[in-house]
């Protein structure tokens, strides 16, 4: 099966978990507009989830699902919930949804895991998983160590359910490299925010607008989670007391409810900015449509491109 047939979609693409930013709202004009949208539960509590799949549901007929994110402290009955809820499709990140697959897969769910290695990719496929999302290190948000450069091609050749790349995607150029990676879908985020339909605050929205290629940084690389962020205040404090050593205690205090801070505060100094290394590629506001339309429409003239000039 390819990718379209497993989401049921019209474009090979699925939009980011993207924590406090995915709502049902959201998720559900990115399903209208022919991609997979997806409810992020990183940010919200059981009820709100709950709350988010009904909204989903009465905003579009066309498939959506919930991307689970294993560090939540609630994430055991989330993956209860979804089957509850009968959502259609799970996407799972930051960590091994090992687990839940058994339950996901007798509740007819399908499942695509972020992997950000080959070995949890193996690992997934043989637990039953419909695809796997190589993310690479370009993304925003949490991330692992491989590019998507490396990772995508070395999943793609490792494992025999379809791959859909991720991370350093935000336009048509990069789609069909991600295809010539071996992947056969995309998934996106930053190049998302910018989307009317995007409901974080318009400082976030600035501060995306305003970014160039060297603009995010990694914080939690030493000591900590990795999460790749804008550059702002937040950010020189953090690298400065992780460079000098400081605990893992004292650098949560940096972090906690920092990405609430950004999203629904509009706090751009102090606040967790997530946002992928191409957020220096977006500039435009438009409706989601319109970006996932042209994200694909371009892909024939990069194709022409390869095959007249560069090879
Ligand atoms: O999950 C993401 N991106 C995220 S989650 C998030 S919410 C958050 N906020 C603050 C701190 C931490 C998280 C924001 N962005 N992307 C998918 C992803 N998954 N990236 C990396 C991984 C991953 C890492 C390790 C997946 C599996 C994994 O497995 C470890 C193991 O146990 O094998």
């Amino acid at each position: 099966m390819n990718i379209t047939q497993i989401l049921g979609t019209k474009y090979p693409l699925i939009q980011g978990g993207m924590a406090n930013i995915a709502t049902g709202a959201f998720a559900a004009a990115v399903s209208n507009a022919g991609a997979l949208g997806l409810i992020g539960a990183g940010g919200m509590d059981l009820e709100k989830l709950r709350e988010n799949i009904h909204l989903c549901r009465s905003l579009t007929d066309k498939p959506f699902g919930v991307n689970i994110m294993l560090m939540h402290p609630q994430a055991d009955q989330m993956a209860q919930l979804v089957i509850e809820e009968k959502v259609p499709i799970v996407t799972t990140g930051a960590g091994n949804p090992g687990p839940y697959m058994k339950a996901w897969k007798e509740a007819g769910i399908r499942v695509l895991p972020v992997v950000p290695s080959v070995a949890l990719a193996r690992r997934m496929e043989q637990l039953g998983a419909d695809a796997v999302i190589a993310e690479g290190t370009e993304s925003g948000g949490h991330v692992g160590e491989l590019t998507t450069m490396a990772l995508v091609p070395q999943v793609a050749q490792a494992v025999n359910i379809p791959v859909v790349g991720a991370g350093g995607i935000a336009s048509s150029c990069q789609v069909v490299a991600a295809f010539a990676l071996g992947a056969c879908g995309v998934q996106v985020g930053t190049c998302l925010l910018l989307a009317d339909e995007c409901p974080i605050h318009e400082n976030y929205k600035k501060a995306v607008e305003k970014a160039g290629d060297t603009s995010t940084v990694v914080t939690g690389r030493i000591n900590g989670t990795p999460v790749r962020v804008l550059k702002n205040k937040m950010t020189r404090e953090y690298v400065k007391r992780e460079k000098e050593g400081a605990s893992k205690e004292e650098l949560e205090v940096y972090t906690l409810g920092a990405l609430r801070r950004a999203v629904f505060d509009g706090d751009d100094q102090n606040g967790s900015l997530m946002a992928g290394q191409v957020a220096g590629m977006c500039h435009e506001r438009r409706p989601v449509a319109q970006i996932i339309e042209e994200l694909f429409a371009g892909c024939g003239d990069v194709i022409a491109r390869l095959q007249e000039e560069a090879l």
